[in-house]
């Protein structure tokens, strides 16, 4: 009788103890430092180790579901040191110590989404496509120590997975990212570079501005001298020798980054930032005005429309994606001299238009009828809102934070929209208040907590409006990025906020807990080799100085 009580005691102490280390467990495994922050995460105890026998597993076996397991692979075992073996999966495999890729398309998950549950014997990650899938892998990425980003073997570590049951999906189908290479080239390297840094983010669109005023950077066979001549000069130096994207060059891009799930949207910018191009072509220049001579292509010379849908041709056939990006922005900065152009006068006349606005809404409309005859859909900035373009017949981005009316405007006549403001999606403004070397607007500039925040809250748009809202894109304009560290220090860590802004959903966002998942992520970039900026050290980053321009 007596020692009935004692018993108890203790069996309840242990209980209590037990109980203590699960919730000791959980709270250690509690807050895995992924970015973006999952739609829903539900950690558990214990963890998966992934070992040398550890097999991924492919239901089905496909040549999808095989590149994704090599994606994997070879992602990870260098620093691993070891390959892991892809095998497909059958009823009668032995169960333990695998991660299983499998194709369900009975999940109630979007075609982006996936579901990942770990438990100490297996992974197993589902998705209704092989997109989903990816970006489950980029979660699992993520989940394993920062180390596995090294490129040589990380001796000593171990491969753990903690484990969870996670749901995830994106909020936005468009999550872009915009890199200028006229003002500067970087080459292909760093474009596969930014690329594998935007899969590892699960981010989707790369937009790749390749002409404008200071050179011309991609192959057109039709017109050789586009790049023997326009693509000589940078933003920093007219003289700097000719650098541009061979179509071979192209198409390896292109196939790098569908990999990565990720679509190329080639920009050809036009009527105006045409300067370039004019050098190569002057029979097609429009003119210009005394500051920006040569700025735009001749809107009144139906040879220059043939032109350009021959350039839009050979593009369109380049880049396998369904968007093909005309730019439209500016073409006030230079068109004066349209007013006393004989083709443009004589082209008014002919087409009952009274002024050079209309030229230039004339120009747009063609070009967008050009794109749609080549199959594909137009994309531009938001000056082409106000053009008479038919709202299905293109997607507008909108750019100038100064001007909400724009957005307002496209979003009322139906457009679909990509918001990229300067404030805070323009990533050569800079991060923080003591850069010296890129842009402000009226003092303002773009910090990583106004580009996490961003676009929330949505209510200030009519709940009808809200849907044709498709996503978000950082914009790297490169007239003050002239190299590599400088453009790594522009991009990371904001690319991690605009990351979350795309993928999250409102009520997952929070800027203090995306703070406590950070370090881990700059701590990938740097195994990776990346100059990020330190924002928790701004002084262990200094920033790299800007171009010194010669003219
Ligand atoms: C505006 S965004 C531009 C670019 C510049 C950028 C610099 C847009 C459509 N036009 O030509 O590079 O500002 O921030």
């Amino acid at each position: 009788m007596k020692i009935r009580p004692a018993i108890t005691t203790i069996s309840l102490c242990l209980v209590a103890l037990l109980l203590c280390s699960i919730v000791v467990d959980l709270s250690a495994a509690e807050q895995p430092a992924l970015i973006p922050q999952p739609e829903k995460i539900q950690t558990t105890p214990g963890q998966f180790l992934i070992q040398p026998q550890t097999k991924i597993l492919l239901f089905p076996a496909n040549d999808q579901t095989r590149d994704l397991a090599d994606y994997f692979v070879e992602t990870v075992s260098p620093a691993m040191g070891f390959v892991l073996t892809v095998a497909p999966f059958a009823e009668e495999t032995e169960l333990e110590n695998c991660i299983i890729f499998k194709i369900n398309p009975n999940l109630n998950l979007s075609d982006q989404g996936y579901q990942l549950n770990i438990i100490p014997k297996k992974i197993t990650l589902e998705a209704t496509s092989s997109t989903g899938l990816f970006y489950g892998v980029q979660t699992l990425r993520q989940l394993l120590p920062a180390s596995v980003e090294s490129d040589v073997p990380v001796a000593g570590e171990k491969w753990s997975l903690p484990c969870l049951k996670i749901t995830d999906q994106p909020r936005f189908t468009w999550r872009g990212v915009m890199l200028d290479e006229s003002r500067h080239f970087f080459g292909k390297r760093t474009v596969k570079k930014i690329l594998e840094r935007m899969a590892l983010h699960k981010m989707n669109r790369f937009h790749w501005h390749l002409t404008d005023e200071p050179a011309w950077r991609i192959e057109i066979k039709q017109y050789p001298l586009l790049t023997e001549i326009g693509s000589k000069g940078s933003w920093s130096n007219p003289a700097d020798p000719p650098k541009f994207y061979t179509q071979a060059d192209i198409k390896e891009i292109v196939t790098f980054a569908a990999r990565r799930h990720i679509i190329v949207i080639p920009e050809i910018d036009m009527p105006g930032h045409a300067t370039a191009a004019n050098r190569a072509y002057p029979e097609h220049s429009g003119g210009g005005s005394e500051k920006l001579p040569d700025f735009t292509f001749n809107p009144g010379r139906e040879q220059t429309y043939q032109y350009l849908e021959n350039i839009l041709d050979e593009t369109a056939k380049l880049f396998p994606g369904p968007w093909i990006h005309f730019g439209g922005d500016e073409v006030h900065f230079g068109n004066e001299q349209w007013k006393t152009n004989p083709d443009v006068i004589k082209k008014l006349k002919l087409e009952g238009l009274a002024t050079i606005l209309d030229m230039e809404h004339y120009f747009n409309r063609r070009m967008a009828a050009t794109i749609q005859k080549l199959g594909k859909t137009t994309i531009g900035w938001d000056e082409i809102t106000d053009t008479g373009i038919p709202p299905q017949q293109a997607i507008i981005m909108w750019w100038r934070h100064d001007k909400p009316q724009q957005l307002k405007k496209a979003l009322q006549n139906g457009f679909q929209v990509i918001l990229c403001p300067r404030i805070p999606c323009y990533f050569d403004f800079v991060q923080h208040n003591s850069h010296q070397h890129g842009r402000r607007w009226q003092g303002k500039f773009c910090p990583l907590e106004l580009t996490y925040a961003y676009p929330d809250p949505l209510d200030k748009f009519p709940p009808e409006q809200r849907p044709l809202i498709i996503g978000i894109q950082a914009n790297v304009w490169t007239e003050r990025i002239h190299n590599d560290s400088r453009l790594d220090f522009m991009i990371y860590p904001r690319l991690s906020a605009i990351a979350e802004a795309c993928w999250s959903k409102p009520e997952q966002k929070d800027f203090n807990d995306f703070r406590t998942r950070l370090p881990k992520m700059l701590n990938r970039h740097r195994i990776l080799g990346d100059y990020y900026f330190d924002p928790f050290n701004p002084e262990q980053s200094p920033e790299p100085a800007g171009p010194q321009r010669k003219n």
